[in-house]
C-alpha cells in the first residue's frame, strides 16, 4: 500500500469513528460489546463485556476471539459458523453459547457487524445480550415439555424426536410398546401414593432389563423401548418380570403386560410406522388374552406401512385430481333403462396401484379427510350429471356417504355449494346412506336437522347395503328416505338359497309396503336377474347390467341409450 491510500484509510476510519461515536454510546449502556480485527483478535472491549467475562483488558486484548467460545463441539461449531460469516465481510447474527474466563458458560444473543469503509474492512463489532435467564427457563420449559412428571421418562413428544433421531443416523433399533393392562385395578382409585410406587417399580424393572436403552411413557399405563436389543430379548421381558416380580410393601403385586414389536428398519421405516405397527401387535396381544409381547407378520407389517402410506398420499391425490368417480348403472327391471348411476370412488397410484374403496374410506375415517374425499367425489359426480342434462341424456347420480361427515357439521352448506358451483339440480343428486347411519341420525337431532334441509332442497336418499346393519326399523318413518339398496350379500346367494330367496321377496315387498323404491345390488347373472324379476324388485345394479366404468364410457352408454329411444 502507498503512502497516500493509508492515509485515505485513515481518514475514513477517524470519520467512521466519530460517526460511531454516539451510537456506540447508547449501544453501551445495554450491551456487551468488543471489537475484533481481521484476523479475529479482539482489538477493544466495553466494561459490560469486562464485567461478565471476568477477562481484564490487558489479558483479553490481542488474544482471537475464539477464547469466548467453549472448547466443545458445539463451541467449536458455532465460532466457525460465525467466523466463516464474518470471513466473508457479512454480518451475523444469533444465539451462542460463550465462556468466562474461568470457564462458566452464558448465553448471548449475537449481533457481529464487520464494519467498513468503501471496501476497506475496519473491524468487526460483536455486539452481544445477555441471554442466560431466558435459556434457563427455556430449558426447564423444555425438560418440563419433554419429560413425564410421574416416572421421570420421557414423552411422547420427546420420544419422537428420540426416534427420528436414531433414524435420521439409520442405526438399527428395536420399537417396544408395553402396558400394564390390569393397571387400574392395582391400587384403590385416587392413591395416588401407591399408583406412583407400581410405576416408579414397574420403570424400574424396565431399567433393569433393558441396558443401554431409552424409555418413555407414552400413556396412563403405556411405555415404548428403545433398543439396540433384538425382539427375541424383548419378548423374555415377560418372563423376567415372572422370576423379578415387582414389589411393593414387601409384597408381589401381580401386573399383567402385553407388548409389541417393530425394529427397524427390518419391519417399519418410520416413527409413524413404529408405533402404528407395534401398537396393533400390542392391542392384538392383549385381544388374545393378554401376558404376550409380539410382533405382526411380514403381511401385517406390510399392511400398516401400506395403511399409512394411503394416509400420507391422500391429501396430494385429492389436489391433484388423482381420484376419480367411476360410475355403475341402475337399470330399470321393467324397461330395461339406465336410470341412476352410482358414483364410486377410484385411485390408482403410481407406487399404491388400485386402492380400493374398501380399503380407502377407512383409512380416510381415520385420518379425518372423508369430508374432503366425499366432497371430492361427489362434486365430480355432480358435475357429471349437469353435464349429461345438458346433453338431455341426463340421470340421477348417487353418492355414498359416511355418517363422519354430516358429524364434520357443515355437509349442508357443502353440498349447496357444490350444487350451485356445479350448476346440478338437487333433483339429480341422491345420498346414499347405511343403515348404520340412519339408525344413529334417528337419535341424534343434528344429523336428523341436515338430512331434513338437504331433503327439502329435493336432494333424495337411498339406505344403502340394506337389510345387512341393524334389525331396526324405527328410523325407516323418520329418516327421509325414497329409496333402499338390498345389499350384494343377500343377491349372492339368492338364486341358490330358498331361505336367502324368502328374504329378498320379504325384503322387496317391506319396501313396496312403505312405498320406497328397491334396487338389488351385486346382480351378477341371468338367473338372479330373473328371480329378482318375479320378486317385484323395481331396479338391478351389478356386473350383469354393467360395472363401475370411467365416465366417458357410461356417457356412451347415456348416448346409445337415448338414440335407440328416439328411434
Ligand atoms: O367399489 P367398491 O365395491 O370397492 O366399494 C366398496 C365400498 O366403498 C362400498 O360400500 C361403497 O359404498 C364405498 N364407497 C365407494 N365410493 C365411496 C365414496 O365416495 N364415499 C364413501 N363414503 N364410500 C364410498
Ligand atoms: O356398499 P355399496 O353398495 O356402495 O357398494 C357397491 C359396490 O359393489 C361397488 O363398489 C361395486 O364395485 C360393487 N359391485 C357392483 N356390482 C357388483 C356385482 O355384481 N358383484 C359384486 N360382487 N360386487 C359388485
Ligand atoms: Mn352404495
Amino acid at each position: 500500500m502507498d503512502n497516500n491510500r493509508r492515509l485515505e484509510t485513515e481518514v475514513a476510519a477517524d470519520r467512521d469513528q466519530s460517526a460511531f461515536g454516539s451510537l456506540l454510546d447508547g449501544l453501551d449502556k445495554k450491551f456487551m460489546i468488543y471489537k475484533i480485527d481481521s484476523e479475529g483478535l479482539i482489538l477493544d472491549t466495553n466494561t459490560r463485556f469486562l464485567d461478565k467475562s471476568g477477562w481484564t483488558p490487558k489479558r483479553v486484548l490481542g488474544k482471537p476471539f475464539k477464547i469466548m467460545f467453549p472448547d466443545t463441539k458445539d463451541g467449536k461449531a458455532d465460532l466457525m459458523k460465525v467466523w466463516r460469516r464474518l470471513r466473508s465481510l457479512r454480518p451475523w447474527q444469533g444465539d451462542v453459547l460463550q465462556v468466562t474466563k474461568t470457564g462458566e458458560p452464558y448465553w448471548v444473543s449475537l449481533t457481529a457487524i464487520p464494519v467498513m469503509s468503501g471496501t476497506q474492512h475496519l473491524y468487526t463489532l460483536m455486539i452481544e445480550a445477555d441471554r442466560t435467564e431466558e435459556r434457563k427457563l427455556r430449558e426447564k420449559l423444555e425438560s418440563i415439555a419433554y419429560t413425564d412428571p410421574d416416572t421421570g421418562l420421557m414423552n411422547r413428544h420427546k420420544l419422537t424426536e428420540e426416534a427420528e433421531q436414531l433414524i435420521q443416523t439409520d442405526r438399527h433399533f428395536t420399537f417396544v410398546y408395553l402396558a400394564i393392562e390390569n393397571f387400574h385395578s392395582l391400587f384403590d382409585p385416587g392413591d395416588k401414593e401407591a399408583e406412583n410406587r407400581i410405576l416408579s417399580e414397574f420403570v424400574h424393572s424396565m431399567k433393569v432389563y433393558f441396558r443401554n436403552s431409552r424409555f418413555a411413557r407414552i400413556g396412563m399405563n403405556e411405555f415404548a423401548v428403545l433398543t439396540p436389543l433384538g425382539s427375541w430379548f424383548a419378548e423374555g421381558f415377560l418372563q423376567f418380570l415372572d422370576e423379578h416380580p415387582i414389589q411393593s410393601d414387601m409384597t408381589g403385586i401381580p401386573v399383567r403386560v402385553s407388548g409389541g414389536i417393530a425394529k427397524f428398519p427390518d419391519d417399519q421405516q418410520s416413527f409413524k410406522h413404529l408405533l402404528s405397527a407395534s401398537s396393533i401387535a400390542r392391542h392384538r396381544a392383549m385381544r388374545d388374552g393378554g401376558g404376550l409381547i409380539t410382533s405382526l407378520s411380514k403381511p401385517e407389517q406390510r399392511a400398516v406401512a401400506r395403511r399409512l402410506r394411503i394416509e400420507q398420499k391422500l391429501p396430494g391425490a385429492l389436489e391433484e385430481g388423482a381420484i376419480q368417480a367411476f360410475y355403475q348403472p341402475q337399470v330399470d327391471m321393467t324397461t330395461g333403462r339406465i336410470i341412476a348411476a352410482e358414483a364410486l370412488v377410484r385411485w390408482e397410484d403410481r407406487d399404491l396401484g388400485n386402492v380400493r374403496p374398501a380399503e380407502l374410506i377407512p383409512v380416510a375415517e381415520d385420518a379425518g379427510l372423508i369430508s374432503a374425499l366425499g366432497a371430492h367425489v361427489i362434486e365430480a359426480a355432480a358435475r357429471q350429471a349437469a353435464n349429461w342434462k345438458q346433453e338431455g341424456i341426463g340421470v340421477p347420480v348417487s353418492c355414498n356417504t359416511s355418517v363422519r361427515e354430516f358429524r364434520a357439521g357443515d355437509m349442508v352448506t357443502k353440498i349447496r355449494d357444490i350444487l350451485t358451483r356445479t350448476a346440478c339440480p338437487p333433483s339429480l343428486l341422491e345420498l346414499e346412506i347405511t343403515e348404520k347411519f340412519a339408525f344413529e341420525a334417528e337419535a341424534e337431532g343434528e344429523l336428523m336437522h341436515q338430512l331434513k334441509l338437504l331433503h327439502d332442497d329435493g336432494i333424495t336418499f337411498a339406505l344403502d347395503d340394506f337389510g345387512t346393519g341393524y334389525a331396526s326399523f324405527r328410523y325407516m318413518q323418520t329418516v327421509p328416505i325414497q329409496k333402499i339398496k338390498i345389499g350384494e350379500e343377500f343377491i349372492a346367494s339368492f338364486s341358490t338359497n330358498e331361505k336367502v330367496g324368502r328374504i329378498v321377496d320379504g325384503l322387496v315387498r317391506f319396501g313396496h309396503s312403505l312405498g320406497l323404491f328397491v334396487v338389488a345390488e351385486g346382480v351378477e347373472d341371468e338367473a338372479v336377474y330373473q328371480a329378482l324379476s318375479i320378486s317385484g324388485c323395481d331396479a338391478v345394479q351389478g356386473y350383469h347390467t354393467g360395472r363401475p366404468m370411467p365416465a366417458d364410457q357410461f356417457t356412451r352408454l347415456l348416448r346409445e341409450q337415448a338414440l335407440s329411444e328416439k328411434n
